[in-house]
């Protein structure tokens, strides 16, 4: 199914490469001047392909066209590997081009996209290039497929001119039975999975080219942004009268309960997802279609080694030598070590536990390959998080951090206090009323076309339902005694008061639970000052338009600085989901404030013309991280014994406040502006 050749374009809608003879696969050769006349005629720009000398592609094209790629398979990780340093060593971008459309034809499509859109991320000369959303070009990862059907009902009823949107369901992968389905809106929630794949489509931990991985505090921001993950995901449950989520690997051969039945079709594949039953569990992996022959016993080593390495605060490297787990660096390095990426100071020796954690769990139901059968969701980041049991695994590698992170000594007044500043007071105004959050259903829309492949093409436009809150403003009052102006980084986090039982959390639970919901640096003159934040001016979320669109909807250049840094820019927690769902009785939480001194935490860096608006869970692109402090700061590390609430913990400089969240059950339909013609259908409709 060849997709568009869209990667290359520059503000086109659409553009057809004019391939030489020799570029077209065996089969197609005879009929190269018909298909290339053919596209032509529906081409508004064609551009030559030079004849060049080809790289050696056998390495990347010993998977099947039609197969499902996964980079947590350790062969398909080594194919990709090598394709990327190909588009990488193309000597300039007409060469590029050239690459790219040989591999079109050839190479597997989720490969080349994944390949191609690294690639398009790292290269000097391309970071200005469009990468379509991955939602328009594989929408089959991401919504159930009757929706496909639909919308090719609707393009050839429709065949030009503005076409109503198809409705995908809400609710589809299991029944009120089955209680984890409590849960579908977060899991299966379009803009949360987007934001994951693009989360490891910028931190590849494999590449030829060291710097593509070795960006700053990458191991560390793996185990903040999955503990985030996982805390969001906790409270959610909470909210659904579920309980917390139990880790999975404590006992690596123990039953999983939860089964997942994900109702996806690959349509590169032209095969459904594989389910995983109720009661399955990983077992030895002997496939030698994807070089895979592992036991669980070498899981078992991997975690037994990197327990041992926390407890005695030292990692054994391949020269014999320790190298200490260090208050500084030691969660960074442990990051690079559990996931495993190539920065893990001794993988031989560690091995690959998180990864192959998605692989033993994505080929329970078919684990020697008997059944012709391909990985599960576990076993891609663009489908993960749709599975209750990526909940249960992540719980499971973040505890592994947390001893690690025990071991560490708790924060002390030098650390927490900031003399000379009082938080007064900090509360929430929005259409709710104070402090209380209203959240509901919203509609929106999302254009489907590029990923389609049949005709007539053009527009296809899906509405699907997801969690939206009301915006507010956070309002913080900080005085200043210094006698001086001053700059603070605000830190604002909410967590639930009581357990999954209705008790009171002590704080060293509650802490686990607080959730970043914004970061900011903040001037403070002398005296009184009042801060007023907009929730839509998070530093952890990025708005519905940049979750979903492609450059080419937005406004502004494609070539343009602002556009250069959007493809950096897709990642981020969307906007949407920057709230808990919370209860019609409206669910108690607790909204903490901090404003820390940020001449000891900020970094100095210029900011210029970089994408740094979802910086707490995704960094900045090609800068440091934007804050000296451990991640998750202050909640990282376990409180000394005597702090038994968040008011033992609070310094001056430190304010909370009891808050709630309502949640109402409606659905809004929201007026879009994606295309001038969508915005009118959306106001008919409504
Ligand atoms: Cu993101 Cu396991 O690292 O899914």
């Amino acid at each position: 199914r060849p997709t568009e050749p869209c990667f290359m374009q520059k503000g086109e809608e659409k553009a057809v490469f004019d391939i030489p003879d020799h570029f077209y696969p065996e089969k197609y050769k005879e009929l190269s001047s018909t298909l290339s006349s053919r596209f032509g005629n529906d081409a508004r720009r064609n551009i030559p392909v030079r004849n060049i000398a080809l790289p050696n592609l056998d390495l990347p094209m010993q998977l099947g066209y039609d197969e499902q790629f996964s980079l947590f398979v350790p062969k398909h990780r080594q194919m990709a590997g090598k394709l990327i340093d190909i588009f990488l060593g193309m000597r300039n971008v007409d060469d590029l081009i050239s690459v790219c459309t040989f591999c079109q034809l050839r190479i597997n499509p989720y490969m080349f996209n994944y390949c191609l859109s690294v690639a398009l991320l790292h290269r000097p000369d391309t970071k200005g290039l469009n990468i379509p959303t991955i939602t328009e070009t594989f929408p089959d990862k991401f919504m159930d497929p009757k929706v496909f059907r639909r919308a090719r009902e609707v393009s050839t009823v429709v065949t030009s001119g503005p076409r109503l949107p198809v409705v995908l369901p809400q609710n589809y992968t299991a029944s009120d039975a089955e209680p984890e389905q409590r849960l579908a809106y977060f899991r299966e929630d379009i803009g949360i999975n987007l934001h994951h794949w693009h989360w490891h489509l910028v931190y590849p931990f494999e590449s030829a080219d060291r710097a593509i991985v070795a960006k700053d505090r990458r191991g560390e921001l793996l185990y903040y942004m999955h503990q985030q993950i996982i805390a969001r995901y906790n409270i959610e449950r909470f909210c659904n009268k579920l309980p917390r989520v139990v880790p999975f690997g404590s006992d690596l051969r123990e039953r999983i309960a939860e089964a997942y039945f994900p109702k996806l079709d690959s349509q590169v594949a032209s095969r459904a997802w594989p389910p995983r039953f109720e009661g399955s569990a990983i077992q030895d992996l002997d496939r030698p279609v994807d070089q895979i022959k592992i036991d669980v016993s070498e899981m078992e080593t991997w975690k037994a080694r990197i327990l041992e390495a926390i407890e005695s605060n030292s990692i054994l490297l391949p020269n014999g030598r320790q190298m200490p787990l260090d208050e500084e660096k030691g969660i960074d390095i442990l990051g690079d070590l559990m996931e495993a990426s190539i920065l893990s100071p001794n993988r031989n020796y560690y091995g690959d536990l998180h990864n192959m954690g998605h692989i033993f769990t994505s080929y329970a139901h078919d684990p020697d390959h008997r059944n012709l059968e391909q990985f599960g969701v576990m076993g891609d980041p663009a489908t993960t998080m749709r599975d209750p049991l990526f909940y249960r695994w992540h719980c499971f590698v973040d505890d592994v951090f947390v001893l690690h992170k025990n071991k560490l000594p708790p924060y002390g007044n030098d650390k927490l206090d900031f003399p000379g500043i009082r938080v007064s007071s900090v509360s929430v105004e929005g259409k709710a009323g104070r402090n209380t959050f209203a959240t509901q259903w919203e509609q929106s829309t999302l254009e489907l076309g590029r990923g389609l492949d049949f005709t007539p093409r053009g527009s296809v436009l899906a509405r699907f339902t997801h969690l939206q809150h009301e915006e507010f403003n956070y309002v913080i009052e900080v005085d200043n005694s210094s006698g001086q102006a001053a700059m603070g980084t605000v830190r604002i986090f909410m967590a639930p008061i009581t357990d999954e039982a209705g008790n009171r959390f002590s704080f060293n639970e509650q802490r686990k639970l607080m959730i970043e919901l914004d970061k900011f640096s903040q001037g403070l003159r002398p005296g009184k000052n009042t801060i007023r934040r907009r929730s839509v001016d998070s530093s952890v979320t990025i708005p519905y338009e940049r979750t979903f669109m492609n450059q080419n909807n937005r406004p502004g250049d494609p070539g343009s600085a602002e556009a250069a840094e959007f493809d950096f820019c897709g990642c981020g927690w969307p906007h949407h989901m920057l709230l808990p769902k919370g209860t019609n009785n409206g669910y108690p939480m607790q909204l903490f404030v901090m404003v820390s001194n940020w001449a000891e935490d900020g970094i100095k860096q210029d900011l210029v013309g970089s994408c740094n608006d979802a910086a707490s869970y995704c960094g900045i692109r090609d800068r440091k991280y934007p804050d000296k402090r451990a991640m998750g700061f202050p909640f990282d590390r376990p409180v000394a014994a005597g702090v038994q609430t968040v008011n033992d913990f609070l310094r001056p400089n430190m304010a909370v406040t009891d808050c709630k969240i309502r949640f109402t059950d409606a659905v809004r339909i929201v007026v879009l502006c994606i295309f001038a013609v969508c915005v009118g259908m959306a106001i008919a409709q409504s």
